[in-house]
């Protein structure tokens, strides 16, 4: 390479890139095969810094089971962070804030709100909650949306 200036831009590339990697958060999403809204929330997730491991799953009913997500929470996929659970479409910034919440067991986006991340739809929404379920077995509202 002639050029040290070209040369330097690449280095300076190849280190912001290996930055990014080291920041990215790693989060496990479990989801159906068949789910189009999953990925699609997966794809708002890896826009907003989070590194996914995608599990496709046979059995999403049992996998909720197992990983604490109480029924009245359910929605479609369910992924786990830091040992807690994020059920559903809940908004990338949601599950940043849930990393800093020891009282809280996850986090639930329930059914599947029109207008959240994953599940837009031209020129349609609803109001949604994002709710904690406690260490103790409450439901709480963490979040409203859209914001007021
Ligand atoms: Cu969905």
């Amino acid at each position: 390479m002639k050029n040290p200036l070209r040369l330097a831009m690449l280095s300076c590339v190849l280190l912001s890139t290996l930055a990014q990697a080291a920041d990215l958060i790693p989060i496990d999403v479990h989801r159906d095969a068949n789910c189009g809204c999953c990925k699609k929330w997966i794809s708002h997730l890896e826009s907003n810094g989070f590194k996914v491991t995608d599990h496709v799953e046979t059995g999403m009913s049992a996998v909720k089971q197992r990983l604490g997500v109480a029924p009245r929470l359910g929605s479609c996929h369910t992924a786990v962070i830091d040992g807690k659970f994020v059920e559903g479409h809940v908004p990338a910034e949601q599950v940043l804030a849930l990393r800093k919440r020891n009282d809280l067991l996850g986090l639930a986006a329930p059914g599947m709100p029109l207008g959240s991340p994953g599940m837009e739809v031209e020129g349609r929404s609803e109001a949604y909650q994002v709710i904690g379920l406690t260490r103790d077995g409450k439901d709480i509202v963490v979040a409203e949306y859209p914001a007021h």
